[in-house]
């Protein structure tokens, strides 16, 4: 019997990056049917029911997941890296403060080429610092950035946020990069 987290991992390695690992079918907005997950994890040595779904779902202190108003599938937000999801976004206005968090030894390339997605579809921002310094964590020695999302918007970037409050973007040019020194607090260098 797998725990909480070890489903939660599950889910988001196959709602998010490989669901052909248990040959599940994701539709473009990323939705997948909740009873052939159950079945194709089954066959895969995972045993879910419809309630441990619903109360991973409900639990996920990051509100991952999203189940649908009729109740027959599932989905991550955000996070994605499949390329058979490729979610019709919204673009909105942003906050005029978002955060990126990294680690130290990122950022001599983040430097050279701005914030870039890597293997996920989009570069995550957050409204709030301690979440970019949680996730920074993540990779090592934490660095705070500041997007100037006042100027990107003018700028035509467009900026979308996933229905958990994620901030999703394509890429961050360097010259809308600033370091948020954490030795100082609140000054920028
Ligand atoms: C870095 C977790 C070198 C970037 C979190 C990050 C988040 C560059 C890493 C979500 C770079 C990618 C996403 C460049 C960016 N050169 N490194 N030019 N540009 N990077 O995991 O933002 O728990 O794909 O700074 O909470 O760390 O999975 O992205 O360090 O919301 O739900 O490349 O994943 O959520 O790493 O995290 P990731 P992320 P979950």
């Amino acid at each position: 019997m797998k725990t909480h987290t070890q489903i939660s991992k599950f889910l988001s390695l196959i709602l998010r990056h490989k669901p052909e690992q248990i040959g599940l079918q994701l539709d473009q907005e990323g939705w997948a049917k909740i009873a052939e997950l159950i079945d194709a994890a089954q066959q895969h040595n995972t045993f879910l029911d419809d309630e441990f779904i619903q109360t991973i779902v409900a639990q996920c202190d990051k509100k991952r997941f999203q189940i649908s108003d009729d109740g027959l599938n599932i989905r991550a937000v955000q996070g994605h890296s499949t390329h058979t999801v490729q979610r019709e976004m919204i673009a909105i206005e942003p906050p005029q403060h978002l955060y990126h968090g990294t680690a130290s030894r990122f950022m001599e390339s983040i430097q050279a080429q701005g914030l870039i997605a890597g293997q996920r579809h989009y570069v995550h921002l957050s409204e709030h610092k301690e979440t970019a310094l949680n996730v920074g964590q993540r990779y090592g020695k934490p660095i705070l950035l500041l997007i100037d999302t006042v100027q990107m918007y003018k700028d035509g970037f467009a900026f979308y946020q996933a229905e958990n409050g994620v901030w999703l973007i394509t890429h961050v040019p360097t010259q809308y990069l600033s370091l948020i020194d954490q030795t100082k607090t609140g000054s920028l260098v």
